[in-house]
């Protein structure tokens, strides 16, 4: 994994004039249509301690009969990263992992806690 230095600049999505109407960053689901990709989204907090904020994204799975699966992406100084850092898979077909994910615990927690 990259180790990404934190500075004291940041990367502001916004404007006086308001948000920009183009994405900051476009994720594709890793495990396919049907996969739900997107079903719940959170901010994670800053998991791994580089002074970014980094996001957990949920994918349900109910088209797709799969596990359901949650995946946290990395935030840096360039913005959010396309490929996750953690994928993690439910337990079992159809038992609707990754429906919701939320960070528990306030980001100055220098630890992942996330209800998935
Ligand atoms: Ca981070």
């Amino acid at each position: 994994m990259e180790t990404v230095t934190a500075t004291s600049s940041s990367r502001r999505l916004s404007a006086p004039a308001g948000l920009s109407p183009t994405p900051a960053a476009t994720l594709t689901g890793p495990d396919g249509i049907g996969s739900l990709f997107g079903r719940s989204v959170a901010g994670a907090g800053d998991v791994n301690g580089d002074a970014y904020a980094d996001v957990v994204v949920g994918a349900e799975a109910t088209g797709s009969g799969g596990p359901g699966w949650a995946y946290v992406y990395l935030g840096g100084a360039t913005g959010l990263a396309t490929s996750p850092a953690v994928r993690w898979v439910g337990p079992e077909n159809g038992g609707a992992f990754g429906r919701t994910v939320a960070n528990v615990v306030p980001a100055r927690i220098a630890r992942l806690y996330l209800a998935i």
